[in-house]
């Protein structure tokens, strides 16, 4: 390919090394796309290394996952070619990344986008959106990215959040940037937006932020909503931020109650050999998210209780996990 070459596509190069043969496409449920798009980013560069990061750590992963009692591989993941970013601007570049999401979509899998900034979740939810007409967003992120322009532009990574509440609902959870603007537009609309660190027990704001959910959700995770100290390769860093424990706070009852149709992990930004275990531990969140994403399928054609179970009890068996932690 002709763009700054990252090597994905050499044979062996693959999500948790898995093997991506035309018949693992076929037999694969789930889909990592890598999306090395970098052209919006303001301040620390370095994201669209990030595909190529996360994939290499990816390869060191124990397929067996002890904390969901799972080999997660046979689900079957298949990793796509790399996308080739297109620099005319960041609306072809939506643009195409939802004709991408859509043919992956068309032929059943899930998407698990790799980027790359985070203006690539337009596209993905674009192409969501058209198949599932009960599609909603679930965003973890340190800023709200709901500016309705930034520097001129209306489809950037600091205005994608406002673009895609246009096209379906969104909860926001781990905000703790945002400017004086959108602060007004939450509140104006009352949008279900989980600022950090939450004022109230999650027993209470978990399941009100889930509530606003629908069966079919695309989750959206910036890196930047871990905590600065524990994951500082991001462009825009931020204290104040949320541990590996509380992601999985949100995203294990979302996986148990919902169907997850794809997600994405943007805006890592690997700009040292020192971010390798930042990116280790992002292909761990993507490879068990992958696993509870699963799990859910399964359960919903076994008729397993443990999909029925209700947030509220999802939020009450988190609890209890912490305490006895
Ligand atoms: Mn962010």
């Amino acid at each position: 390919m002709g763009h700054e070459g990252t090597g994905l596509t050499q044979s062996g190069f693959s999500f948790a090394g898995l093997p991506s043969s035309t018949q693992d496409r076929l037999s694969s449920r789930y889909v990592v796309l890598p999306v090395p798009y970098e052209a919006t980013t303001e301040w620390l560069s370095g994201t669209r290394h990030a595909p190529f990061s996360i994939i290499d750590s990816s390869r060191l992963l124990e397929l067996y996952d002890c904390a969901i009692d799972t080999d997660v591989s046979e689900a079957g993941i298949y990793t796509a070619e790399e996308m080739a970013p297109d620099m005319s601007g960041p609306q072809s570049m939506t643009d195409k990344v939802e004709a991408e999401v859509g043919r992956w979509l068309d032929e059943g899998k899930v998407p698990v986008l790799v980027g790359g900034e985070h203006t690539i979740s337009l596209g993905a939810v674009r192409a969501l959106a058209a198949r599932y007409p009960d599609l909603s967003v679930l965003q973890l992120d340190a800023h709200s990215d709901l500016r309705n322009d930034y520097l001129g532009a209306r489809v950037s990574q600091a205005t994608v959040m406002r673009r895609v509440r246009e096209i379906c609902p969104a909860v926001q959870i781990g905000i703790r940037s945002l400017s004086s603007a959108e602060n007004h537009h939450i509140k104006e609309n009352n949008l279900p937006v989980v600022f950090w660190p939450p004022k109230k027990p999650s027993s209470e704001w978990l399941p009100a932020a889930l509530s606003h959910l629908t069966d079919s959700v695309y989750i959206t995770i910036d890196a930047d909503v871990f905590d600065s100290s524990i994951l500082p390769w991001v462009g825009t860093p931020e204290p104040g931020g949320l541990t590996w424990d509380d992601v999985w706070q949100v995203l294990e009852p979302v996986a148990r109650t919902r169907t997850i149709v794809g997600f994405d992990v943007v805006e890592f930004c690997p700009r040292e050999a020192g971010a390798a275990p930042s990116a280790y531990m992002l292909a761990k969140l993507i490879y068990r998210l992958i696993g509870y994403s699963w799990l859910h399928t399964l359960g919903e054609s076994n008729n397993d209780t443990r999909a029925q179970r209700t947030e509220q009890e999802a939020s009450s068996a988190w609890l209890n996990h912490r305490t006895l932690q």
